[in-house]
């Protein structure tokens, strides 16, 4: 069995830490292939096909960050920077024990970190249109799913085939079904599950190897929390339920979702691409694989997509849908293409859904929590 080396700082890291490591370790000792990746818009299936796991290496903390701007300017988006600063500092055990890098030219900060990010491990960056109505958009897009393929098999000096590529989508869209039946639970009124716990169960679940085993335990929970409802929650009364919107909000739970529901809301839903964004998009089964999946990506409703009308279109059906009083956007510092959109989405959960809105721009620091408790609690207090 090949040893793997931890990082030579190792001993200083917090439990947790420690503990991804040592399970990242265990994973390369089994000889498993290990694929780092940032977006929604990235093809999982094939690196599923290649045999390899897929692990998320967006950075969620403020402690790396400081390492980041030794290169990065300071006025960048947190999530940019807290994932370069943990790749570039070896704290983050999924960029450690990746193989390669699987990223994406989205916005232009991720684009522009990539490209630092490849000095220190190879990085296959997908080239995204800028739109996905272009003429040759889908054309495009489809030769890049074409390329991370032939990449992925250089790399690893294997040969992907068509059937292996179908058998993960027909997983993944079996793991997507179960993730959003998950996130469905939230939809019950009175919601018998918090915001908190629901992001802390997906993203726990995120890193598993095992996508059945994962897909067991998600539908195993679900049926928990339906009986739960039935028997604790069901014609009870319900708290003000509150929508998030936005950029990713793995690295502000403890600021903003754990003080929403502290201050006497209950988050029930994410329209980001922490929640069921992409999960309600399956991937069509009868096509062509390589088409169907540059088709399925194409689809994601993200902010660096000009127009990209479909946001509204789902964010106005999970209002509908979760029985939703209020909206709360979440933009982190620095991010344009979110900061822009939040006028027309403001103008849309005030004026056509008719309820209230309220965007937060906050980083990954502590120093605004005092000002984002009190404009949390104006909004929560206005919705009871
Ligand atoms: S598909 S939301 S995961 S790009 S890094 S755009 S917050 S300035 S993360 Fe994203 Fe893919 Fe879109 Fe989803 Fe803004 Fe920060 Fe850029 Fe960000």
């Amino acid at each position: 069995m090949p040893e793997f080396k931890l990082p030579e700082n190792f001993e200083t890291y917090p439990e947790a830490r420690k503990k991804a490591f040592l399970t990242m370790k265990e994973l390369k000792e089994q000889g498993r292939r290990i694929v780092g990746v940032f977006c929604t818009f990235t093809p999982w299936e094939l690196i599923l096909a290649a045999d390899a796991v897929a692990v998320v290496l967006c950075g969620i903390g403020d402690d790396n960050i400081p390492a980041a701007e030794v290169r990065l300017p300071k006025n960048l988006c947190p999530l940019i920077k807290a994932s370069y600063g943990a790749a570039v500092t070896d704290k983050c055990p999924f960029f450690y024990f990746s193989d390669m890098v699987l990223a994406e030219t989205t916005c232009d900060g991720k684009k522009k970190m990539y490209e630092l990010m490849g000095e220190l491990k190879h990085c296959h960056i997908m080239q995204l249109p800028p739109g996905r109505y272009g003429k040759g958009a889908l054309e495009f897009w489809k030769q890049e799913v074409i390329s991370v393929k032939e990449d992925l098999e250089q790399f690893y000096g294997i040969t992907i085939t068509e059937q292996k590529i179908r058998d993960a989508i027909h997983l993944r869209n079996r793991e997507r079904k179960a993730v959003l039946d998950f996130f469905e639970v939230a939809r019950l009124k009175p919601s018998p599950i918090t915001g908190y716990e629901i992001m802390t169960v997906i993203s726990s679940n995120e890193f598993s190897p095992d996508l059945e085993e994962k897909i067991a335990y998600l539908e195993k929970r679900t049926a928990e929390l339906k009986n739960l409802y039935e028997r604790e929650y069901k014609g009870k009364p319900s708290r003000p339920r509150i929508l998030i919107t936005g950029c990713p909000v793995t690295g502000v739970m403890d600021k903003v979702i754990k003080r929403i529901e502290e201050m006497g809301a209950d988050v029930v839903g994410y329209e980001n691409c922490c929640g069921p964004r992409e999960k309600k998009d399956p991937i069509d089964e009868t096509k062509d694989p390589i088409t169907a999946i540059a088709e399925k990506y194409l689809r994601v409703n993200c902010s660096v997509m000009s127009p990209n009308p479909g946001r509204l279109e789902a964010l106005g059906t999970q209002i509908d849908e979760y029985q939703v009083d209020g909206v709360v956007e979440v933009l982190l510092q620095a991010c344009h293409t979110f900061a822009i959109e939040s006028d027309a989405v403001k103008t849309f959960v005030t004026r056509e859904k008719n309820i209230p809105y309220l965007a937060l721009t906050t980083d990954y620091s502590t120093a605004d929590q005092g000002q984002i408790d009190t404009r949390l609690n104006a909004f929560v207090e206005m919705l009871q």
